[in-house]
């Protein structure tokens, strides 16, 4: 059923069929907001751009790679440390950002010259480091330059080093899963196949859809290892640049984030027929029946078997602790994409954590409808939220925490809603058993923290007429 309360669609009609009550028996395709479509003229948008979802998401967290933008400065440097995609390289990929500062001269007259001066520049800063990838921008994108050009004349010049070159402007779809999309596929054509790998294994993989945040990467890598499975990439946080152009030799691609990483699994398949196997890293149930399967795969099963007794025997009761203060307890679970519903079944059956709404930033309709098929009757959908929307969904659920980005984050504090950053996290890795822990402890911190009696945090007292106030003032 339509939310027809919201005050946002009485300025904007059309954001009406964008957030959605699950009803109590509606098929689930019936509360099913609209997704994935153009942000509306006059809503003031959460998401990211193309740019954004190629270079930030997936290409930066490649761990021993230049990573230049070909552009204005505020490109990068607005973007710039806005994750936390670790790496065991010394940080190298977060320390440092680079830009060829495009301005105005650059966009009369072309920064084609600029361009191979910076790549040059940027490498001899940095003797180590023989490989870089470049991004385009929508100010190098409108005036044209080619970029792949120049990436190939310092390549013939300069034999040990190695370029990618990234054309997605940040106007190349609605939102970043334009370029999540664009860089999965320029990858597979320009690098994959580039380098052949040493096996050890009789068990390889690719670890693909997974970015580090905090470490997830490697606390998954160590169960596979523990398996005896090599894993060969990771697409591509703690990434390196040469394992991922050797991804054609796997056995098994494992898929974690669908939504951002589908697109490479999908033409490996095709290419290379190697097989897709989508897991989720997120919870004791799904991540024990992830390891499962992979063990299945290849023959392993009591191998799997044995990492998930062990680690289940030793996490189980610090998880128990947490549910029984956490039952019952409400939360808007607010992530960007696939997180909504890698998330919300399993915070309700394993933490006893009620999600009252989903919303996802730039989720496609399946990863909506995945979502709300695992949230009980009750919950709110929206897609492509705004910050009016947000604050008239918090003062009508009084959600006991919500789960989002930095912006929509503060937000809530401000009416003193806590909040935990569910894309950087706060006390992470949230993958894993042990992460999933850690998880718990940073919800009950967050809920529970003695900040909220100093400030007086009670959000039953307070009332919808000041978000109503908000959208009249406007
Ligand atoms: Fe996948 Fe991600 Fe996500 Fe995503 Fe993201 Fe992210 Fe996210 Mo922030 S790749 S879709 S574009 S799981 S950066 S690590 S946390 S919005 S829900």
């Amino acid at each position: 059923m339509p939310y027809h309360e919201f005050d946002c669609s009485k300025c904007i009609p059309e954001r009406k069929q964008h957030a959605v009550v699950k009803g109590a028996d509606e098929d689930i395709t019936s509360a099913l907001p609209l997704g994935y479509l153009n942000t509306i003229p006059g809503t003031i948008s959460e998401r990211g751009c193309a740019y954004c979802g190629a270079k930030h998401v997936i290409g930066t967290p490649m761990k021993d790679v230049i990573h230049i933008s070909h552009g204005p400065v505020g490109c990068t440097y607005d973007t710039w440390q806005t994750k936390r995609y670790i790496s065991d390289n010394d940080n190298f990929q977060l320390k440092y950002t680079f830009a060829t500062d495009m301005k105005e001269k650059h966009i009369v007259f072309g920064a084609e010259k600029v361009l191979k001066k910076n790549i040059i520049e940027a490498f001899d800063a940095h003797p180590d480091i023989k490989r870089m990838t470049i991004y385009q921008t929508c100010a190098s994108a409108l005036i044209g330059d080619d970029i792949a050009a120049i990436a190939q004349e310092v390549m013939d010049e300069r034999p040990e080093v190695d370029i990618f070159v990234c054309n997605s402007p940040g106007f190349a779809g609605p939102s970043q899963s334009g370029g999540h999309h664009k860089i999965n596929i320029a990858w597979i054509n320009q690098k994959v196949g580039t380098v052949e790998p040493t096996i050890t294994s009789d068990y390889v993989i690719n670890y693909v859809g997974e970015y580090n945040i905090q470490g997830d990467q490697e606390v998954m890598v160590d169960y596979f290892k523990r398996m005896g499975i090599q894993v060969l990439s990771t697409f591509t946080g703690n990434g390196s640049y040469d394992d991922l152009r050797a991804m054609h030799k796997a056995h098994l691609n494992v898929l974690e984030c669908a939504r951002s990483a589908e697109y490479i699994c999908n033409e490996l398949r095709v290419r290379y027929g190697i097989p897709r196997l989508d897991i989720d890293g997120f919870g004791f149930g799904p991540l024990a029946e992830s390891l499962r399967k992979i063990g299945l795969f290849f023959g392993i099963e009591d191998r799997a078997q044995a990492i998930i007794d062990e680690e289940i025997a030793r996490w189980k009761p610090e998880l128990e602790w947490y549910k029984a203060r956490l039952k019952g307890k409400k939360v808007c679970l607010w992530p960007g994409g696939s997180k909504l519903w890698h998330w919300a079944h399993v915070i309700h059956a394993e933490m006893g954590v009620e999600v009252v709404s989903v919303y996802t930033k730039f989720g496609h309709q399946g990863d909506m409808e995945k979502g709300i098929a695992r949230c009980e009757p009750g919950a709110l959908a929206i897609d492509d939220p705004n910050e009016l929307e947000s604050l008239e969904a918090m003062y009508k659920l009084k959600p006991d925490v919500i789960f989002t980005g930095k912006r929509p984050g503060e937000v809530a504090k401000k009416i003193r809603v806590p909040y935990l950053n569910a894309h950087a996290y706060h006390n992470g890795p949230y993958k894993g058993f042990e992460g999933w822990v850690r998880f718990a402890r940073d919800i009950y911190n967050a809920i529970y923290s003695p900040i909220h009696q100093l400030a007086q945090l009670d959000i039953s007292q307070q009332a919808i007429p000041v978000v109503q106030g908000f959208a009249t003032a406007r």
